[in-house]
């Protein structure tokens, strides 16, 4: 039986997963979920998340939430097939790619959220974009991307030679990012805009990125 995945194109934690399922060329029923009528908050959606935010994952009577948990069970799940993203034949590397997985879950993620909610979202919910959290989450980005600038400077990937989940998680919210005047902070940086160039031209990423398109959904 195919994998389920509920979720919208468009949404940034969605299409991380799509990313993960097109690396590791699995097959997969997507499953649009109208957060404009609240589905994902009504009784049916809360038994697949009781938290009722989307991606959820479902293969077979296992269902996942949470995008990040669900890309290293798609990664250890289809180790053989696509591209290698969790470098398990090498303890060392596989010990850097969840390094770098929790530095983007703990220190880029938290730093590229609010720009991104305060660009695109605010606006779209009838708010007006507040200029001290871009300003301040913008200086904290910064802040993480010198440390990502050094680590770049020696190795072609965050967690060594290799293309990794820990780079995949970086796609969507970066996608955004250089869509707003805070692509600046990519592209001033030599060895993370090479990064990105290579990260987000792969063909698994391209596929996803055309149906990345804020208020079309
Ligand atoms: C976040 C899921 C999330 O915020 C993950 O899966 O990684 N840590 C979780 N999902 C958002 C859409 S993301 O673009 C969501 O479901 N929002 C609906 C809401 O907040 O009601």
């Amino acid at each position: 039986m195919a994998l389920k995945l509920y979720g919208l194109p468009m949404s940034s934690y969605t299409t991380r997963v799509m990313t993960c399922l097109h690396e590791k060329a699995v097959d997969f029923e997507f499953v649009p979920v109208n957060l404009f009528t609240c589905e994902h908050k009504e009784p049916p959606f809360l038994a697949k998340n009781p938290f009722g935010l989307i991606p959820v994952l479902e293969d077979g009577d296992l269902t996942l939430f949470e995008s990040r948990a669900i890309n290293s069970y798609v990664a250890h799940k289809y180790k053989d097939s696509g591209t290698d993203l969790l470098r398990l034949s090498d303890i060392k590397e596989a010990a850097a790619v969840g390094v770098w997985m929790e530095v983007e879950s703990q220190q880029f993620n938290p730093a590229i959220t609010p720009i991104i909610y305060e660009f695109f979202v605010a606006p779209i919910s009838g708010k007006t974009p507040d200029q001290a959290i871009i300003d301040a989450s913008a200086e904290k980005l910064g802040k993480v991307l010198d440390i990502y600038e050094a680590r770049l400077s020696s190795t072609k990937y965050l967690a060594g030679d290799s293309y990794t989940l820990a780079d995949l998680h970086h796609l969507p919210y970066t996608f955004y990012l250089m869509k707003t005047p805070w692509a600046s902070l990519i592209e001033s940086r030599p060895h993370v805009k090479a990064w990105w160039e290579d990260i987000s031209s792969r063909p698994a990423f391209k596929k996803v990125a055309e149906g990345m398109k804020f208020g079309e959904e």
